[in-house]
């Protein structure tokens, strides 16, 4: 739709705004996907979001993608709107046809990247973001739902299109010579040797493959990096959940600690002030530890108080379960750092570095953290050991 469209659309099928509504409207989005519209009225000041799902990505024709993915992010947003109350859009209406849906407007918040790349803090982000964690990972899964209840959802959150998207672009591409990839020249020879030529990285990235394309464990947002989060002081909204599907629990957790990441090695380049640098990182580290180490702990509590599945209760099950996803948070940290630099999809806490041997530090820096998240996953458990990655990797 144009932005006129939008608004007839709204005045014909819409019963949002007054009759006397004077609408205005403005595509915002500046995602990889879809079309954002913004609408609103002159006189109230009321306002909404519109999303529409084209055929293809709007970075590219090349990538054909079902509109259908706009009926997975409406019913997906629902959902965790039941399951972590607050922390998502309301969604007013979806529409098959048009391929749209009708959500809060979030213009109070700011995008969390832009956010971090201003050097904004957030002390309430960890306690937040692991709330949500909890309740739409653990409350999606075999461990409390009826397992045909949970069938069903996976039927529902079947979502082909937007998987091979990342099983392309996160799995598949950053680790050989694709011509998709979009590599800085200043890095390519450290790829070449680190990520190309290393047959051990090879092999447990394929496993971790097909761990992603078989192991339908909870309902995912699936693309939970911080441009997917609105932020304010008191508030986190996670937004843009159109990747959502059953897959590993970790998946969630590793996106949300390899963008801190990104957001680390950023200001660690840009911020020229020794002592103000020295106390942002601290911040971020701290938030990486938190977002662990809460992660943890809610777990825990959560599954105390929701099991319902009778095998779940055995002795130790609950520490197995739970490693297994600090294990796969791990790895898909490793995954997301990588692909970020090597990919196709880049993001700009690395792009906006602009002095050139900084940016290839920068970009060394994610690429050892993230081989390392990826082929030390089982002995990366706690806040500390997520940190310690990320500090050894920039002392290396
Ligand atoms: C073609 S889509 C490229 C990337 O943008 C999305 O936000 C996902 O991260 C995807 O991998
Ligand atoms: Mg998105």
């Amino acid at each position: 739709m144009t932005e006129q469209d939008v608004i007839e659309y709204v005045q014909k099928k819409l019963d949002i705004f007054e009759q006397n509504a004077e609408l205005e409207c403005r595509e915002i989005g500046d995602g990889n996907l879809n079309y954002v519209f913004r609408v609103v009225d002159q006189n109230s000041g009321q306002s909404v979001i519109i999303k529409q799902a084209g055929p293809v990505a709007r970075i590219s024709d090349a990538f054909k993608v079902s509109p259908d993915r706009n009926r997975i992010e409406s019913e997906a947003l629902k959902l965790q709107g039941e399951l972590a109350p607050g922390f998502v859009p309301k969604v007013y209406s979806y529409d098959p046809i048009m391929n749209c849906c009708v959500m809060d407007d979030l213009s109070d918040h700011e995008i969390m990247r832009t956010a971090l790349l201003k050097h904004k803090k957030f002390p309430l982000f960890a306690d937040h973001i692991t709330t949500f964690l909890v309740n739409t990972l653990l409350l999606t899964s075999d461990a409390v739902i009826d397992h045909k209840e949970k069938k069903a959802l996976v039927q529902k959150f079947t979502n082909p299109e937007l998987c091979e998207i990342t099983e392309d672009l996160v799995y598949t591409e950053p680790f050989y010579d694709c011509e998709q990839n979009d590599v800085f020249p200043e890095t390519r020879e450290f790829i070449r040797e680190e990520i190309w030529n290393d047959s051990k990285l090879a092999l447990e990235t394929a496993k971790l493959k097909f761990d992603f394309m078989t192991k339908a464990q909870s309902l995912l947002h699936g693309d939970l990096h911080t441009g997917s989060i609105f932020i304010k002081e008191d508030s986190t909204k996670i937004i843009d959940p159109e990747f959502a599907f059953y897959g590993p629990a970790g998946f969630d957790i590793g996106n949300v600690i390899a963008n801190l990441i990104f957001a680390y090695v950023n200001a660690s380049f840009t911020i020229e002030d020794q002592e103000t640098k020295e106390d942002y990182l601290q911040y971020i580290q701290q938030t990486i530890s938190d977002v662990i180490e809460l992660f943890t702990k809610k777990f825990l509590h959560a599954w105390d108080e929701n099991i319902k599945e009778r095998t779940a209760s055995a002795p130790s099950f609950k520490e197995w379960y739970l490693n297994s996803i600090l294990e796969d948070a791990s790895a898909a940290a490793g995954l997301e750092l990588c692909r970020r630099i090597i990919g196709i999809a880049h993001v700009k806490d690395i792009t906006s570095i602009e002095n050139k041997e900084s940016r290839a530090l920068a970009e060394k820096i994610c690429l050892t953290a993230g081989k390392t998240f990826i082929l030390e996953r089982a002995n990366i458990r706690t806040g500390d050991d997520f940190v310690n990655v990320l500090l050894q990797s920039v002392r290396k």
